[in-house]
């Protein structure tokens, strides 16, 4: 009986162990997701395990899943002289190297010293979730033409973004890469690196901005699908694949990798979090933000894309005819700055979508300050470019825009007759259907300010049961109840989310609180002598004695039942 209770548990142990195994190799295993089996059509499973693999790749498995499972290694020598041509990468390089007791981040705004001495190409780490690298993809991917613009971009990393794109990508994606050398002081920075296969340059013949160089390149793009990268970037394995299968499935959404952090002072490559999107504040400031909790809660495959309000800028994929379709870009933006706020809202309010990949990284130098020059001010030509993304597509929301960043108002920012011309054409939705749909985190901002009682002699203009008004006998100091404190901001007359509004354009139409917002015509408010006017219907705010309910009336505004003499709460 013992011996029969002993092997009963020794069959068990050995189940349990065994099926433990069983578990812990399903979870390793590629697995057929929802997401991942959209995002990528299943043309069988990578191999797996350490093996060279054809591109020079060794693959390492390591049991701990939060460090990189491969590292990408350069290629062979006889690949090499394949990938470059007739190009002399030693003599480029050589060429342009800092000079002895030189300030090594004068000139980038990074550490030139650091990125010459790393040579134009290096393994770095893959910095995927592991199960990335069991996405497939279609076998006939369209191929893109990655556009990279510059403006005396240093040798060493211009040349290692373009060798990485070269190296880590498929060679039949690549069509081309062109270069829009933004009028950068030495020519041969653009025009030497031609003689790298496929690489095309273009010069402009004076200063553009990044805006205008995008466009010029974009035009030039003999493929369907167009890239976009800066020109201090290092692109990660299959980067590209997870970019194009998402655009060739819809050709509408605009999509991005995640953006990997390369140290502007030692160049170590660091992975970034793979919970972040792109947001703003009302000041157009961008900011990488937290996805949405219930978002975060609801991601169960790590592959799948991440939906964004706007993007970083710089890296992108796009189809080229939804690039020409939408407009393209703001020609009239100068130099940097603004138009990924423009783009974003133009795809997203004009039937497109952005989206961040997980599956796909590339590494960029993000640096502390601008290394070129503005012509017309750095801050200057912001405010230009954001008020013109601002007037353009904001509609009334524009508002949030000039109280949080006040400098803007007045300043230039040319004609937008043709894009708001663009936006009719297209049939875009409004802001507020942004906000509702797209960024329901970016909050109205809370009024702050000063507020101030409405008098009428001894009466003051109160509020009960959040709608209806009457007047009630002033009070002061601490006992001024919040029912009697009005904030008045130009055109609205506020109590928190809560603004005064008409309910009819006729005299005698009684005057309410609804919830605020910009768009409406009917809280719209300003200052007649002592009388409050409503802007459009042009009637004055009026409560007959002895405490009528508010009313809207011919303005008289020297009749008591109008005057409603503003004292500020302290
Ligand atoms: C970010 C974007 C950048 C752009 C910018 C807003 C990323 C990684 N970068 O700033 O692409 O969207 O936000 O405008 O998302 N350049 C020119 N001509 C000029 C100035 C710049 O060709 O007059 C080039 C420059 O050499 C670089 C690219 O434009 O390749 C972007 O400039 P940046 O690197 O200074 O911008 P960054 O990364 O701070
Ligand atoms: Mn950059």
């Amino acid at each position: 009986m013992r011996r029969i209770r002993a092997n009963a548990i020794a069959i068990l142990t050995v189940a349990w162990i065994l099926g433990t195994f069983y578990y812990l190799w399903q979870d390793n295993k590629p697995r057929a997701s929802p997401s991942s089996a959209s995002q990528a059509r299943a043309v069988g499973a990578k191999s797996r395990g350490p093996k060279p693999a054809a591109s020079g790749r060794v693959d390492i498995r390591r049991e701990d899943r939060t460090l990189p499972l491969i590292v990408t290694h350069p290629p062979r020598a006889e690949q090499q002289a394949q990938l470059l041509g007739s190009f002399d990468e030693k003599a480029y390089l050589a060429s342009k190297q800092l000079k002895a007791g030189e300030d090594p981040y004068r000139e980038h705004a990074f550490n030139l010293q650091e990125s010459d001495r790393l040579g134009s190409e290096r393994a770095i780490r893959d910095t995927r979730h592991y199960r990335c690298a069991s996405v497939t993809f279609d076998p006939d991917l369209p191929s893109t033409s990655i556009i990279i613009t510059f403006h005396n971009e240093a040798r060493s990393t211009l040349l290692r973004t373009i060798k990485s794109v070269l190296i880590r990508s498929p060679p039949h994606l690549i069509q081309e890469i062109i270069l829009v050398d933004d009028f950068s002081s030495d020519p041969e920075d653009c025009q030497l690196l031609s003689q790298i296969p496929k690489v095309r340059c273009l010069r402009n013949e004076r200063r553009e901005g990044l805006i205008r160089s995008r466009v010029r390149g974009a035009g030039a793009a003999s493929a369907s699908i167009l890239t976009f990268l800066d020109s201090h970037c290092e692109v990660n394995t299959d980067w590209l694949q997870p970019m194009i299968q998402r655009v060739k499935e819809d050709h509408t959404r605009v999509v991005s990798p995640i953006i990997d952090v390369i140290s502007l002072d030692n160049f170590a490559y660091l992975a970034a979090s793979a919970d972040l999107r792109g947001g703003f504040d009302w000041s157009l400031h961008f900011k990488w933000e937290q996805i949405p909790i219930e978002q975060k809660m609801a991601r169960t495959d790590p592959t799948q894309p991440i939906r964004t309000p706007v993007i970083a800028g710089g890296i992108f994929v796009m189809d080229k005819s939804w690039f020409n379709h939408l407009g393209q870009y703001d020609t009239h933006m100068d130099i940097w700055g603004g138009e990924n706020f423009e783009l974003s809202f133009r795809v997203w309010m004009c039937g497109g979508s952005l989206e961040i990949l997980p599956c796909s990284r590339v590494g960029h130098v993000f640096r502390k300050r601008h290394p070129y020059d503005f012509p017309e001010g750095n801050a200057l030509t912001y405010i230009k470019n954001t008020r013109r993304a601002a007037e353009v597509w904001m509609d009334d929301y524009k508002q949030y825009y000039y109280a949080a960043r006040p400098s803007a108002q007045g300043k230039a920012f040319g004609s937008i007759a043709d894009r708001l011309d663009l936006r009719r054409k297209l049939n875009c939705n409004s802001f507020r259907w942004y906000l509702e749909n797209v960024y329901p985190e970016l909050k109205i901002p809370e009024q702050k300010g000063t507020y101030s009682l409405l008098k009428q002699g001894g009466l003051c203009l109160e509020s009960y049961n959040r709608d209806t008004l009457g007047l009630a006998e002033c009070k002061s100091g601490s006992s001024i109840p919040a029912s009697q404190k009005w904030m008045l901001v130009e055109p609205q007359i506020r109590q928190h989310d809560l603004c005064l509004t008409i309910t009819a354009f006729s005299s005698g139409s009684k005057v309410r609180l609804e919830p605020c917002s910009p768009k409406e015509s009917r809280q719209r408010w300003k200052p007649r002598g002592p009388a409050l006017q409503h802007l459009v219907s042009g009637l004055c705010l009026d409560s007959q004695p002895p405490a009528g309910p508010p009313v809207i009336s011919q303005c008289r505004p020297q009749m008591a039942s109008q005057s409603w003499e503003p004292q500020l709460v302290t």
